[in-house]
């Protein structure tokens, strides 16, 4: 069987070879429907110029059509000499059946510009396809490290490369603010801002002397919500409250309890948490309707992870409110603000997407849940009627380390190797059939206290993101020696790509971060620290 049939990453449902293929040269041309308009710009945009052809329109090509027979977001695509017959459940599945095209031709043609002269011949034969999620996502943090614009479409284009459709973004944290909100001049002239940053993990306390920062304008934020949507990704922003807040609070005071300082340039959580008055939640609400102004989609992120409460506990307004609303303790302000948020949202058509800390005292209904403090709360999360996104920091979490070699950069977290990524399931165990199907998908992220440009995510991410997209796009049932073994040819795409994943081998001497120590953890000590930081999820009504 030909080599590109057999090494496609995702591996589709169905592969059926035949023997002669279609070969593309500089007059092939391409037959798309107007409902496929911007599959058809994409297309010739992305393979055009690898391949010197314009794909004219017309018949006896490339045909792509809609049949809504099809799964939505699945394709059939038939290779014969006489022509590509590429039928999709919707416009997405359309585009994954030409992600398919590209993987199918030589890596030369996913360069940018031409190698060679062709032809280059699609494999003859039929392939069959649909993914087992519907949410299969990445979360980049911009907030640790900012990220240009230009290298965000480029993970972007990536991500669809892998037929992967979510990205979070998380957009806010206590080392810095990455978005203009109308009316709070501050967040970006002082926010964005820190004087620097930490060298590695926080228990070495070293730091660099540089300053950082950066922030998305809102035409920035536009372009990559339209640039990820021509590629049938979803982009969920993420302002990451009430906790991780000590970038807005140093440039709002007011918002705070008394912290009147710089941007965090330490790694770990601050204790400065907004202060939940009535100015601090109207604040929340204008950032909310503003992320519903350049956002399209239904899901907007309000965080909610790691709020300690030691400031509440001493602070005279965030007493006031608990007095006010009748709560029974200061643990209890955080759920009472997450509902606020909820029905804020509601109003505007949309709903919450927080982390699983948002569960304690129960989660407004409608909330969606991204999972991440092990494998119990997905499973909490489910039993409680939430739909969840599955992203234990057990499997996906991408800034841990990919292996025990002490020339990793920045060893943190747990071994995660691309074997135990290629293991992740995202439905856990012991959930009934109707608790199972509220697994919308999973995702992996992206945290980036030790990536500070769009080189270490690449290394970080790849091959691991490969062997993820599988577990969301393919079915549960999968082989490791199988994946393996398509992932030379894979890696070769990747080479055209221009991507810097971590070799096979292990880290080349550049890829090292002595200057940055790190701090890795066993499986067990991890563990032991997720059973009681998910201890209070035990009396929350599920
Ligand atoms: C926990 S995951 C965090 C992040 C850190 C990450 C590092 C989550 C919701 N919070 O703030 O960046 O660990 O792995």
């Amino acid at each position: 069987m030909s080599e590109p049939l057999t090494s496609l990453v995702p591996r589709p449902a169905l592969v059926l070879p035949a023997s002669d293929g279609f070969p593309l040269d500089l007059t092939t041309a391409l037959d798309a429907t107007p409902e496929l308009a911007e599959v058809a710009i994409w297309l010739r945009g992305t393979l055009g110029p690898a391949v010197g052809c314009p794909f004219p329109p017309g018949p006896g090509g490339i045909r792509l059509r809609v049949d809504p027979a099809l799964p939505v977001e699945g394709y059939a695509v038939d290779i014969r000499p006489a022509g590509v017959d590429l039928h999709g459940g919707s416009a997405a599945g359309v585009f994954y059946g030409v992600q398919t095209l590209r993987q199918l031709l030589p890596p030369a043609t996913l360069r940018r510009a031409r190698v060679g002269h062709g032809p280059w011949t699609l494999p003859g034969g039929r392939i069959e396809d649909a993914p087992r999620f519907g949410w299969r996502g990445v979360m980049l943090d911009v907030a640790r490290h900012f990220m240009p614009v230009a290298d965000v479409l480029r993970l972007i284009d990536l991500i669809a490369f892998h037929k992967l459709n979510v990205l979070h973004l998380h957009l806010t944290d206590d080392q810095g603010w990455r978005l203009e909100v109308p009316g709070w001049p501050r967040l970006t002239s002082v926010g964005a801002w820190r004087p620097a940053t930490m060298l590695g993990s926080r228990q070495h306390e070293r730091y660099d002397t540089r300053p950082h920062g950066g922030f998305y304008s809102d035409d920035d934020l536009r372009e990559i919500v339209a640039f990820a949507a021509a590629r049938h990704v979803t982009v969920v922003p993420e302002v990451d409250m009430p906790g991780h807040m000590q970038a807005a609070i140093a440039a709002y005071p007011e918002l705070g309890n008394g912290y009147a300082g710089p941007v965090r340039s330490s790694w770990g959580i601050s204790r400065h948490v907004l202060n939940l008055g009535p100015a601090a939640l109207d604040f929340c609400f204008a950032v909310l309707d503003h992320l519903c102004d350049l956002f399209p989609g239904e899901l907007i992120g309000i965080g909610g992870d790691e709020c300690p409460v030691d400031e509440w506990q001493d602070s005279p307004i965030a007493q006031a409110r608990i007095r006010d609303e009748g709560l029974a303790a200061p643990e209890r302000l955080q759920s009472w603000f997450t509902a606020r948020l909820a029905g804020h949202l509601a109003e505007r058509g949309r709903r919450v997407f927080g982390w699983d800390e948002i569960l304690a005292g129960g989660a407004p209904p409608g909330a969606v849940i991204a999972a991440w403090r092990g494998a119990g709360p997905a499973a909490h999360a489910a039993r409680a009627g939430h739909t969840v996104v599955s992203c234990p920091d057990t499997s996906v979490y991408l800034d841990y380390r990919q292996s025990d070699d002490p020339a990793e950069p920045t060893p943190v977290g747990t071994r995660l190797t691309l074997a135990d990524v290629y293991a992740f399931d995202p439905v856990p165990s012991g959930l009934t059939p109707e608790q199972a199907a509220l697994i919308l998908g999973g995702q992996a992220n992206l945290w980036t206290e030790h990536m500070e440009s769009a080189r270490r995510v690449d290394y970080q991410a790849f091959p691991r993101l490969c062997a993820f997209a599988e577990t969301v796009w393919g079915p549960a049932e999968r082989d490791f020696a199988a994946f393996s073994s398509r992932l030379p040819v894979h890696l070769s795409r990747l080479d055209a790509l221009g991507v810097n994943y971590r070799p096979p081998t292990g880290p080349r001497p550049w890829d090292g971060r002595p200057d940055a120590p790190g701090h890795p953890r066993t499986v067990e000590d991890r563990l032991a620290e997720l059973r009681e930081m998910t201890a209070d999820l035990d009396q929350a009504p599920a």
